[in-house]
């Protein structure tokens, strides 16, 4: 049974993501609560391995479809074996990317069909209490992202791919109440992380 708090974080390479959800995670942990922090792709040794070839610039798929069904099955062993049981502990889960992303990169991005994707997350089973839109424009998230090194095989794609990613992380935020934007253009790291305390704080208030 769920008894934990489930957020998520969400956006563009280079929103800054991990940079808010690691001080998120030091200031929830010294007030006392037991956090979890994960992402996906990549949070079980399964997903590891599923997050190596989906992002490794080299790999190549004949079917888009097959991304989508990466993705699912990183999920679901992420759910059953990471997030559930860290809710059920009663911790406050920290995610770094979850369904929202399939919609924004898989629909948005990829331009797969929208029932199909949905098929993909109802297996899911599990929709988070608040999710974080770290918002940013393309060009300033790839621009941070590039500074780590070599891009990895998101990153490679064009500029109209990023703008539809974007553009389709702004309509969910506009149609989903859980969803809280974060312009982390315009505020600095040190703001972002306030603003994400305080809706935080207001939810586990009235909770
Ligand atoms: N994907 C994933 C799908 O297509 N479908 C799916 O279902 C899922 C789950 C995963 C890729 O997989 C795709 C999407 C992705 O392309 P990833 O590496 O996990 O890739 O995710 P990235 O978004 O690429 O991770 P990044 O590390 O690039 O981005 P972050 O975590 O958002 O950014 P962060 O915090 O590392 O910050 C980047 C830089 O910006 C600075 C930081 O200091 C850092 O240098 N920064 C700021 N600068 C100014 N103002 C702020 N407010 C700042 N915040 C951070």
């Amino acid at each position: 049974m769920k008894k934990g708090l489930f957020v998520t974080f969400e956006g563009m390479e280079g929103s800054g993501k991990t940079t808010a959800i690691q001080a998120v995670a030091a200031f929830l942990t010294e007030q006392g609560h037991r956090v979890c922090i994960t992402r996906e792709p990549g949070g079980t040794p399964i997903g590891q391995e599923i997050r190596n070839w989906l992002l490794n610039p080299d790999s190549v798929l004949q079917d888009v479809r097959s991304e989508l069904l990466l993705f699912a099955a990183d999920r679901l062993e992420h759910i059953a074996g990471v997030i559930r049981p860290a809710l059920s502990r009663g911790e406050v889960v920290l995610c770094d990317r979850f369904t929202d992303s399939t919609l924004a990169y898989q629909v948005g991005g990829r331009g797969l069909d929208s029932d199909l994707v949905a098929y993909g997350i109802g297996l899911a089973g599990l929709v988070p209490d608040l999710t974080f839109l770290m918002d940013v424009s393309p060009e300033e998230g790839l621009r941070r992202a590039g500074k780590r090194g070599a891009l990895d095989r998101f990153e490679k794609e064009d500029m109209t791919f990023h703008h539809r990613v974007r553009d389709a992380y702004l309509a969910i935020a506009k149609r989903e109440s859980r969803v809280h934007v974060v312009d982390t253009e315009r505020l600095g790291p040190v703001d972002c992380v306030e603003r994400v305390l305080g809706v935080v704080d207001s939810f586990l208030s009235a909770s």
